[in-house]
């Protein structure tokens, strides 16, 4: 259903300059262009989260959103399912490693207060999120990276573990082969978690977690877990996440523009149709995949993306379903 080896191919196609929409500015973006975003109605228990993956992460959610839980309590947990599934090459235990064969792991987390927290470069610690979590609630800080986020979560009570999958390991034993450096987005390397959610009350929290691009640089750090990148929440107007290549969507803090926007009166997909457009005004699109999701306060959600192939998992009255974006590029 979610055919990503043609969503491939349509890059291929589109860095060939095959089939390629004209260039809008994105000042030219009218409610009229997008469609219009999926509405409940009124704000009442939804989640929503990131690719495939986002059933799963969705269904713990929704546990939780269902029991009269907080929305905060939703997006860790739903999150953490995914960290823990060490089949995911893309998050948590699994992840793919660096190019230097290291799992290093970047996560976030907002609140319906503005509270945030974060880790960065963490390694060996399956549930960043929720080290994200208490950086958040236990520090007078947003962000700990590296040697002392680990020594923080170690201190935390979280239990070091190796993260490389024999799988994993045999992956990047074959990538090292040929050691290609290719810092894109494309089949192999995609598919960070994000989860926003409302909560009974009508509160709104957020997370994202990832193992990050695939065979990166050692030390390279995305957009996963930079507050307003990847992730933002404003519980007087809404939320949003990304997912893609972590370099453009910390360019143009894309999530906390989202916000802005939403801010100003436009909806979820008119939202983040028009910080898609922000990327593809500025930067050379054609081979790199970025998806944003976004919900409001009154319980409209929806998403838009680069290419072909986003989709994501929503839940609402404990139905849980893939959606797929519309997008920027438009082929044959
Ligand atoms: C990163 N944004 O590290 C992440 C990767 C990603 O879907 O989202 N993949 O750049």
């Amino acid at each position: 259903m979610f055919n990503r080896r043609q969503f491939v191919a349509k890059s291929l196609l589109a860095s060939l300059g095959l089939g390629l929409v004209s260039c809008d500015n994105e000042k030219e973006i009218s409610k009229e262009e997008v469609s219009p975003s999926s509405s409940l109605g009124g704000a009442k228990p939804l989640v929503i989260a990131t690719w495939n993956h986002g059933l799963i992460a969705n269904e713990k959610a929704w546990e939780i959103l269902s029991n009269n839980g907080r929305a905060l309590d939703a997006v860790e947990e739903g999150v953490k399912v995914v960290e823990a599934d060490p089949k995911g090459t893309t998050v948590g235990i699994g992840g793919t490693p660096d190019r230097d064969g290291h799992v290093t792991l970047d996560a976030c987390i907002m609140d319906e207060k503005g509270n945030a927290g974060a880790v960065c470069f963490i390694e060996n610690i399956k549930h960043p999120i929720s080290v994200a979590r208490k950086v958040m609630e236990e520090t007078p800080h947003v962000m700990l990276a590296g040697e002392g986020a680990l020594q923080f979560a170690k201190e935390q009570g979280f239990k070091e573990e190796k993260l490389l999958t024999e799988k994993s390991e045999k992956a990047w034993e074959e990538w090292k082969e040929k050691s290609k450096y290719e810092p894109i987005i494309n089949v192999e390397n995609h598919d960070t978690i994000s989860q926003l959610a409302i909560d009974k009350n009508g509160d709104i929290s957020g997370s994202c977690t990832t193992s990050g691009l695939g065979y990166k640089m050692r030390g390279r750090v995305g957009d996963s877990p930079i507050i307003g990148a990847s992730l933002f929440v404003d519980n007087e107007v809404g939320a949003a996440c990304a997912t893609g290549l972590g370099e453009v969507i910390m360019k143009t803090l894309g999530s906390f523009l989202i916000v802005e926007f939403m801010r100003n009166g436009l909806s979820p997909n008119e939202a983040c149709k028009k910080a898609v457009m922000r990327i593809i005004k500025k930067y050379d699109y054609k081979d790199l995949q970025v998806g944003y999701l976004a919900i409001n306060k009154s319980g409209e959600y929806g998403g838009y993306s680069i290419h072909e192939g986003f989709s994501y998992a929503i839940c609402v009255d404990g139905k849980n379903e893939m959606v797929k974006t519309d997008y920027y590029v438009k082929g044959e």
